[in-house]
């Protein structure tokens, strides 16, 4: 049969732009090229859309993914052969006597010859976006892919934005009744109008050592340790700088422990990994550039324990309306084994030596089969999606 045509967004303007680059060298050499064919569409650090010749093999370097010969396009018209077909009317000089003469009409008839003709048929079947931070993993792209009515592998608008706002997830796991480890939140404006009261506050309810975190970053850029009033107010000042909102910590003396969750409405939870770490925290350093952190994977702990994570990773999931994948981390305190949840992470590293793919593959499924999974979770939500009414109601 007919191949499926996969669309594979990387690069970005973010500060994981090449950890993007090498994770979709990484998919393009693992997908299965006698079911898909690879569309790249690279976007440069300035923010510039790229796309390339559908591959019909795998890439043998980073260097083919920048795209130097493809055609500069802006994503809407790559991906939006719908939106290709919207045109402008004339500026209207005076309000319009009727709705009808608004925007149906006056937008879609009045075709001016300079723009060119709407492609047709949609050149993908479905997106599949390696993209993270601000502009890709809180929600934005996904609507993009939504108003164009396209298939896309992973969390869709509200889970990727709860995700990616850690106040507001810390809020829904509490709805869920998932333990959590004490914290506190502001915004810029409450800081700067009562940071003393924010301070009792956190002195009283958190103590110190404490961490502080912008609430809205996908990686740990911004993070910092207080162990007293001078440091906790440099830490929100730090934080500051890179969100309007800040999120307060207490510290737990933990073992980081994670689960992958794959699915959509009936997810399945992998076996537990651990992270083990040399740095004083689990820091971006440590993380990304040192390689010193170490994954453990089973984990080293007990049935129960595993059970329990297991089983909250999948409420978590459900709770923040996840689809296609998410990880989920949790701190397992060491004073009395307590599990908490710490965050769901909707875009989670992702090439083949990652904690994400490394669980599945202990849960028996390797890579290659994981991509063909995410593709099919994508086509299964989006033609479940075509059966909603969204008419508005109305006689049957
Ligand atoms: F599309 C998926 F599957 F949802 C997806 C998207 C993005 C999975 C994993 C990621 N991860 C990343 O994009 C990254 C963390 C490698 C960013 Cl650069």
């Amino acid at each position: 049969g007919e191949k499926v045509r996969v669309g594979l967004v990387y690069g970005g303007r973010s500060g994981e732009h090449e950890v993007s680059l090498q994770t979709a060298l990484a998919v393009m050499k693992a997908f299965d090229y006698s079911k898909y064919e690879i569309k790249p569409f690279y976007i440069s650090k300035t923010g510039e859309w790229r796309a390339g010749d559908m591959l019909l093999a795998a890439p043998t370097g980073l260097d083919q993914l920048r795209l130097a010969g493809g055609s500069a396009i802006i994503g809407t018209e790559a991906l939006m052969p719908v939106f290709g077909s919207i045109q402008a009317a004339d500026d209207l000089a005076a309000a319009p006597a009727t709705i009808s003469s608004v925007p149906a009409e006056v937008t879609i008839s009045a075709i001016s010859s300079d723009i060119p003709a709407p492609e047709l048929e949609a050149p993908i079947d479905v997106v599949f976006p390696l993209l993270h931070g601000t502009f890709g993993e809180d929600g934005t792209i996904q609507g993009l892919f939504e108003m164009a009515n396209i298939p896309y592998v992973g969390a869709g608008v509200l889970a990727s934005a709860v995700g990616m706002d850690k106040i507001t997830m810390k809020k829904v796991f509490a709805q869920e009744g998932l333990p959590q480890c004490i914290y506190r939140h502001f915004n810029r404006t409450q800081w700067q109008k009562d940071s003393s009261f924010f301070i009792m506050e956190i002195e009283v309810a958190l103590g110190y050592p404490c961490f502080i975190k912008p609430a809205n970053l996908g990686s740990s850029v911004g993070i910092s340790k207080a162990r007293n009033r001078d440091e906790l107010i440099q830490g929100v000042e730090y934080a500051l700088r890179f969100d309007r909102k800040v999120i307060v910590e207490e510290f737990v003396d933990a073992r980081e422990i994670e689960v992958s969750v794959l699915g959509n409405d009936e997810p399945r939870a992998s076996v537990v990994g651990e992270i083990t770490s040399s740095s004083e925290f689990y820091d971006y350093k440590a993380k990304y550039i040192d390689g010193k952190s170490m994954m453990h994977i089973p984990a080293n702990i007990t049935q129960e324990q595993s059970d329990s994570v297991r089983e909250m990773a999948l409420r978590a999931f459900l709770a923040i309306d996840g689809s296609g994948l998410s990880r989920v981390d949790f701190f397992l305190r060491k004073e009395d084994g307590q599990i908490f949840i710490n965050e769901v992470n909707t875009m989670p590293g992702f090439t083949p030596y990652s904690m994400y793919p490394l669980m599945w593959k202990e849960s028996g499924v390797p890579y290659t089969e994981l991509l063909d999974n995410l593709i099919q979770l994508a086509i299964e939500r989006h033609a479940e999606k075509q059966t909603i009414d969204y008419s508005g109601g109305g006689p049957a």
